[in-house]
């Protein structure tokens, strides 16, 4: 058996985790020879509720599930941890602005940056749930000078999966067959989920699909998800979110399966046109731990426009947060 890995999760109690945390104890995320300590964080109105889930947990008597430990601070929360997935976050009320989101948040999230800049295990991988993710990902690295902007990560996964099931239910075809599916840029709904380079059962998935489907029904379909979601259970998405925070870890750790492509927002660091300093969504190839980009992908001019589009919410995003940068 191997050594235990150290597992950090913020909004340990929420909606989210109550569905991901079975999962990771399971093995699902980290494969089933992998044993885990999870460090579960919550705000402190919440400790009772999560002493609770800690007791499921125990209950299931999960094999893997080497040690849980529960704090109110994210500075005991993340000594030594091997990955982080920072799920809490400040939830959008009524009458707020995205502005207002976003500074409530930046605080956050850099706090969450320095306790990892100090606290962590110099190798650790971030996941950042919490909306704005990609905002947040970018506040958290930026308080983490002694970690590398590459180590952190906005989940994308989820709009990539359900670009891929919506698909599915609309052509017949199984979600294993359907490949090379890319999500760019923001996690809102300026995405851009791109069918150019899609293969079902090795074709193309354009030609399988009709433009005006794709360009009016489809893109929207998939930028909406969320919001739909919403409307028709009263309540974000929990369980599919959970599901894709699984797929980019196991991906990002064990990698990704032979001539696929997923989405992560990651760091950009200027590939197709797209400005630096900025987290990004873009298709990435997985091994040996590592993520990289997969270049040379050919865009059309309405592509590129997509792509700018939510590249410059994004931008938006970032010098509405700015003056809470560290320089
Ligand atoms: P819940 O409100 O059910 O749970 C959030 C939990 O986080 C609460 O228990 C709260 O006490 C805790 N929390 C808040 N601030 C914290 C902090 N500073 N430290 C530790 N814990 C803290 O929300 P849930 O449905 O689990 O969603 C969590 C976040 O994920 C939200 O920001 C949501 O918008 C975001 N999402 C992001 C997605 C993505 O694809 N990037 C998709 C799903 C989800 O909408």
């Amino acid at each position: 058996m191997r050594r235990p890995i150290r597992i950090a999760v913020t909004g340990a109690a929420g909606a989210i985790s109550n569905n991901l945390l079975f999962k990771i104890a399971s093995g699902e995320m980290m494969g089933t020879d992998q044993p885990v300590i999870m460090q579960l964080i919550e705000v402190p109105g919440r400790m009772e509720a999560l002493r609770g889930i800690a007791m499921e947990l125990e209950d299931c008597a999960f094999p893997l599930l080497h040690t849980i430990t529960l704090h109110d601070n994210v500075e005991e929360g993340f000594e030594n941890i091997h990955y982080a997935l920072l799920i809490g976050a400040y939830p959008r009320g009524p009458g707020m602005e995205r502005r207002d989101l976003l500074e409530m948040n930046a605080e956050i999230f850099a706090r969450q940056g320095k306790a990892l800049n100090d606290f962590a295990n110099r190798d650790v991988k971030i996941l950042v749930v919490g909306n704005p993710a990609n905002t947040n990902a970018l506040i958290a690295s930026r308080n983490a000078p002694k970690l590398s902007p590459s180590q952190f990560t906005a989940l994308t996964r989820l709009d990539h999966n359900r670009a891929k099931g919506i698909l599915a239910n609309h052509t017949g075809a199984n979600p294993k067959n359907i490949s090379r599916i890319v999500v760019w840029g923001n996690h809102s709904t300026t995405q851009y989920p791109d069918l150019h380079h899609a293969t079902i059962l090795d074709e193309p998935a354009m030609q399988q699909i009709s433009e005006e489907w794709y360009r009016s029904v489809y893109i929207p379909k998939v930028q909406q998800r969320g919001g739909e979601i919403i409307a028709a259970r009263g309540q974000s998405s929990a369980a599919s979110a959970a599901q894709a925070i699984v797929d980019h870890m196991h991906d990002w750790v064990l990698g990704t399966s032979p001539g696929e492509i997923v989405s992560m927002g990651i760091f950009s660091d200027g590939s197709y046109g797209i400005q630096k300093g900025i987290v990004y969504s873009f298709p990435v190839r997985c091994d040996y731990g590592r993520y990289q980009i997969v270049k040379g992908l050919e865009i059309n001019e309405w592509g590129l426009q997509q792509m700018r589009l939510t590249e410059q919410e994004l931008l938006d995003e970032k010098s509405a947060v700015n003056h809470l940068l560290p320089t």
